[in-house]
């Protein structure tokens, strides 16, 4: 099949999930809006269709809070009852800052949505048509920042937490494990729930009840707190400074350095928040020994040593330093995560591969993301890494075409595994196809 049949296949998923105003991630699994998905898909849509990309981002905005919080999920009414947790359980009314007459979750996601609009100008064709947009959305996506540098950075030094493992993106990632597990969950109080999403994909390719059980005592602590930041701080058992998290954090800074310079704003703050957490991230979470960046327990008050796809992410933020990411590439380009010319394995699995506990099929336990994927080819194409990145390029893109537009891949067969259809899949499938 030519390539713009397959293009024409990405945009078809796209158009089943378009819901007029957002796209869901799955209509199988996701009925509903999704922070860092909208971002990706907001990409994809920019090489074609614009008007869809615009609002994308707008009706994610939307449901931005009062106090800037941007929401991991905004809520279909007229699709509620087909996934877990729902409003019903969030209780996000309790907070003061939830916006009114919309639903949404009570945590956020990785902040991809700065990086997203300037790749939207960069994409345009009639650039000045978008200005009226970014001067729309440059003060939301400051406020977004904002809440986070202010919110979430107990030390004042740019390092974020996170207090969830879904705002990590990465949910059941093997770098939360020694987090969770103090978690005992025969001694603490867990609400009763029911599960959706292993009732619709095999769960075998899922996170386990256990973790369930913890990321619903999480939630639990949120509401009971009514989601007062200062409060869950001091109660949270996971509180967690992730470098995916930072890493896109300091792309998005300076992307609004770059908006901020074409509607002529003031870009101070992006610029000063840039350099905080790349500097930050850089003297704090970097192994010369592992030769990888790591997730920061901050309750415990100690790196988690554990080696994922997450621990590269600096290439993509741009925080690196020239030997950092020398090092970095080392590892990245080794048996632990699929060596250029390595046989039976496809581009760079979530999880280093030589670890027992590793799983070819099981969600962030060790699969190929497109969307990671997709950040480490710009991360190595901006260190120049440049035969890596168009290896990348190329296997990112033939997943999807030998093997269909699914959420995430096994590593060593390329076969499609959890939700078919998947958005962020054919959106950046026809980022780089363009
Ligand atoms: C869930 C929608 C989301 C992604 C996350 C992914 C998954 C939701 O799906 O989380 O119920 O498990 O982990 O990164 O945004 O695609």
């Amino acid at each position: 099949m030519p390539l713009r049949d397959y293009i024409e296949k990405a945009k078809e998923v796209l158009d089943k999930n378009w819901m007029g105003e957002y796209t869901v991630p799955s209509v199988h699994l996701y009925p509903h809006q999704w922070n860092w998905d909208s971002g990706f898909i907001a990409i994809g849509y920019s090489r074609y269709n614009m008007e869809r990309a615009v609002r994308e981002i707008l009706h994610l905005f939307e449901a931005q809070w009062k106090n800037g919080m941007l929401p991991q999920i905004v809520f279909n009414k007229n699709a509620l009852g087909r996934y877990f947790p729902e409003p019903d359980f969030w209780r996000t009314d309790l907070s003061p800052y939830a916006p009114d007459n919309i639903l949404t979750s009570g945590i956020t996601m990785p902040p991809i949505h700065g990086y997203a609009v300037l790749k939207m100008y960069e994409n345009a064709r009639e650039k000045d048509r978008l200005i009226p947009f970014l001067k729309f959305i440059y003060p939301k996506l400051i406020k977004l920042h904002e809440y986070l540098y202010l919110e979430r950075n107990p030390d004042d030094n740019g390092l974020i937490y996170i207090r969830h493992p879904w705002e990590s993106g990465m949910d059941n990632s093997p770098m939360w494990d020694p987090v969770l597990e103090r978690i005992d969950i025969d001694k603490v109080d867990i609400p009763e729930f029911e599960r959706k999403d292993n009732k619709i994909i095999d769960p075998e390719q899922r996170p386990k009840d256990i973790d369930y059980k913890r990321y619903i005592y999480l939630v639990d602590i949120f509401r009971k707190n009514r989601y007062d930041e200062k409060r869950i701080f001091e109660e949270c058992p996971f509180i967690v400074i992730d470098p995916l998290f930072n890493s896109i954090l300091c792309a998005s800074n300076e992307a609004l350095v770059q908006i901020a310079d074409i509607i002529k704003e003031d870009y101070k703050k992006p610029e000063e928040w840039f350099l905080m957490t790349a500097r930050a991230v850089r003297d704090n979470l970097f192994s010369s020994e592992k030769k990888i960046f790591f997730a920061y327990d901050y309750v415990q008050k100690e790196l988690i040593e554990v080696e994922t796809a997450a621990g590269f992410m600096p290439l993509f933020g741009g925080i690196a330093s020239t030997q950092q990411a020398l090092k970095i590439y080392e590892h990245l380009d080794s048996l632990s995560f699929c060596r250029l010319g390595e046989k039976n394995c496809f581009a760079i699995p979530n999880y280093d591969k030589r670890k027992k506990d590793f799983s070819p099929h099981n969600y962030w336990r060790g699969p190929v993301w497109i969307n990671i994927n997709w950040m480490l080819y710009q991360g190595l194409l901006r260190y120049k890494f440049k035969q890596k990145a168009e290896h990348l390029e190329i296997t990112i893109m033939e997943l999807p075409m030998r093997f269909g537009f699914y959420e995430y891949f096994d590593s060593f067969t390329g076969k499609g595994y959890g939700t078919k259809d998947f958005s962020w899949t054919a959106a950046l499938f026809i980022d780089l196809a363009y």
